[in-house]
């Protein structure tokens, strides 16, 4: 099972992986991103006011009479509060389906790796969309590679089920809607091929399958659980210093010894394993005064 965790933690991640830890990264530059996430919220909250989702063709389209707009569709249309760089945003999605699975793996966290269809739209000012600038089907992303509305977006929803049988990749019964992102949570004030600076998108998605407790550095700790200070963001996390974050980091404390062999107990789980009584909250793949 590591194994195809490690295949997957490689598996690339096109237009979408380059939204953090660039060299452009958003906290550094003057761009004034919270009076940004202001307009983007305005640009939103309109555009789900001048648009339904129709169930027929599953898509967003100019609101016409009769149908209730996407802001007052309280059974499926929902919001998340998310701090990024200190600033507050609001993911907005659309809930075709949560998913319903045979096999109930529950929900992706944002370090997880999901495989997935989607079709990417540019919102343009309020009141329209644009032609598809990406879509893709039957691929593998890492979530915490991708643009942050996506990390946390797919959050909402449950994996499907496998029914391939001799044809081509097939999936039912898993996640389906739309999310609908801020440009923080995207490509913010850079743009992105087509994407201008500043533009909100949209985006229909499927999640079709996703690998729970991603272990990116395949230590025994899933990625969503390398998190020392427990802001619920592994990828902020280093605990010895040395440019590698922990996520990433096979050897988390510096002391020599990999941390899937910091596992007293032998369970496999080296977040368990207690023996500094001077430390006895800090796990010993943490403390580099146990080896
Ligand atoms: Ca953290
Ligand atoms: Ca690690
Ligand atoms: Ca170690
Ligand atoms: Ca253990």
């Amino acid at each position: 099972m590591n194994k195809i965790k490690n295949i997957l933690a490689i598996a690339f991640a096109i237009i979408l992986i380059h939204s953090c830890g660039s060299d452009t990264s958003i906290a550094v530059d003057d761009f004034d991103h919270e009076a940004q996430a202001l307009i983007d919220n305005d640009t939103l909250v309109q555009f789900l006011k001048n648009h339904y989702y129709d169930t027929s063709t599953d898509a967003v389209k100019a609101l016409v009479p009769g149908q209730i707009a996407l802001q007052d569709d309280e059974d499926n249309l929902k919001s998340m509060s998310i701090t990024e760089n200190d600033i507050d945003y609001t993911l907005y999605y659309y809930t075709a389906q949560i998913g319903t699975p045979s096999i109930d793996k529950g929900k992706p966290s944002v370090m997880d790796s999901v495989f997935v269809k989607y079709n990417g739209q540019r919102i343009v000012n309020t009141d329209s969309i644009s032609g598809t600038f990406d879509s893709n089907n039957n691929i593998w992303f890492k979530l915490n590679g991708a643009i942050r509305g996506w990390a946390h977006g797919f959050t909402n929803f449950k994996g499907g089920d496998n029914i391939t049988d001799n044809g081509p990749i097939t999936f039912e019964n898993g996640g389906k809607g739309v999310l609908f992102i801020p440009s923080g949570l995207a490509y913010a004030n850079f743009g992105s091929g087509n994407i201008l600076p500043n533009e909100c998108l949209l985006f229909y998605i499927d999640l079709y399958d996703f690998v729970k407790d991603t272990d990116h550095d395949n230590d025994g700790v899933a990625s969503i659980f390398e998190d020392p200070d427990g802001n619920d963001d592994p990828r902020n996390d280093d605990t010895d210093g040395d440019g590698l974050i922990n996520y990433i980091d096979r050897d988390d404390d510096g002391d020599g010894v990999l941390t899937i062999n910091e596992d007293t107990n032998g369970d496999g789980n080296p977040a368990n394993d207690f023996n500094d009584v001077n430390n006895p909250t800090l796990p010993d793949y943490l403390n580099p005064a146990i080896k």
